[in-house]
């Protein structure tokens, strides 16, 4: 629906927000959505205290982060080795079917093993080393703005916690398995987290209207994109490769429906993005990373602030300035 004529007003007239200079200026603590502690009532762990006290463990762990530190290590009991053993074992044997080239190319670099959940410090490191992304530890589902913003300087903000047991094949919430199945490989693959940096500039200082806009983008890509390749249509998005349930509905549908495939286009209106009801009804499916990348830098030229354009042309300067 079109915004009223007083939508448009207060939209063209409030003023936008400031313009975040480096990481210091997005708080990882701040805005948290709720998936911290205090879980809904719907949620798997919602009657077991055990499981609340170590999420809640695990989010002042995050909260008490400095960036620039090292990332505090969780010491993971056996029970949340297992878990992570589970899924790691299960989406294993699906990823040469079903997962992007990209992704199985960065996959061994990090030596998964089922016995062992791996720390966000080291995986920060190997990213620094790749793609030059960090990893800053985050106590649950952060506000769309500060996420976004953090794309911007490279850095990927991350839940520690693990999903509950009873349900390890899906769970709506980001939790470490998704971060480190779904999301750590593709960083460190260079196009890729080129097209997560183009959303994250797009999304400095804008309005409240065009977060919205871009969380969406980002959700359609980066969480749940898929790509053509020659021999079929694979996942790149972080949800789809970190839930062995949704991924093999990706492919194979669920009780003989198929799910719908799009092409991406990011000036047109994108479809509710579904959260709680279970797996995604659409799917937008690139031709390539690079014809994606080309497509949202089409976009972010559209909504990009001067002085945006300028903090970028610094950066890259100064990138430039360091590999001399
Ligand atoms: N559904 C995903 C999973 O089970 O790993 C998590 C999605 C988080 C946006
Ligand atoms: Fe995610």
């Amino acid at each position: 629906p079109r915004a009223t004529m007083a939508e448009q007003h207060t939209e063209a007239t409030a003023p936008l927000p400031p313009i975040p200079r480096s990481i210091h200026d997005i708080s990882n603590g701040d805005h948290i959505l709720g998936f911290g502690a205090n879980l809904a009532e719907d949620h798997p762990g919602y009657k077991d205290t055990e499981y609340k006290r170590r999420r809640s463990h695990i989010a002042d762990l995050a909260k008490s982060h400095t960036m620039g530190e090292p990332i505090p290590n969780v010491e993971y009991s056996a029970e949340e080795t297992q878990v992570w053993g589970h899924v790691l074992k299960a989406l294993s044997d699906l990823y040469p079917t079903h997962a992007c080239k990209e992704y199985l190319n960065s996959y061994p670099h990090f030596n998964f093993t089922p016995d062992r959940i791996p720390q966000l410090q080291e995986l920060s490191e190997v990213l620094q080393r790749t793609t030059g992304w960090s990893v800053r530890p985050v106590a649950g589902l952060l506000h769309p703005r500060s996420f976004l913003n953090g794309l911007a300087f490279r850095t990927f903000h991350s839940t520690q916690y693990i999903r509950h047991g009873s349900n390890p094949m899906y769970t709506p919430e980001p939790d470490i398995c998704h971060e480190i199945l779904g999301h750590i490989p593709m960083l460190a693959d260079r196009t890729f987290a080129d097209l997560a940096y183009i959303i994250g500039t797009a999304s400095l200082g804008v309005s409240e209207k065009e977060i919205w806009h871009l969380t969406k983008l980002y959700w359609y890509t980066v969480e749940f994109g898929t790509v053509q390749e020659e021999d079929g249509v694979k996942a790149f998005g972080a949800g789809l490769l970190s839930s062995f349930g949704e991924l093999k509905h990706m492919k194979t549908g669920t009780d003989g429906i198929m799910p719908e495939f799009m092409e991406l286009d990011p000036f047109a209106k994108l479809p509710k993005m579904s959260y709680k009801d279970g797996f995604q009804k659409k799917y937008f499916l690139c031709e390539s990373f690079q014809d994606a990348v080309a497509k949202l830098q089409a976009y972010s030229k559209q909504i990009l602030r001067p002085e945006v354009e300028a903090l970028i042309l610094e950066a890259k300067r100064s990138q430039l300035g360091k590999m001399l």
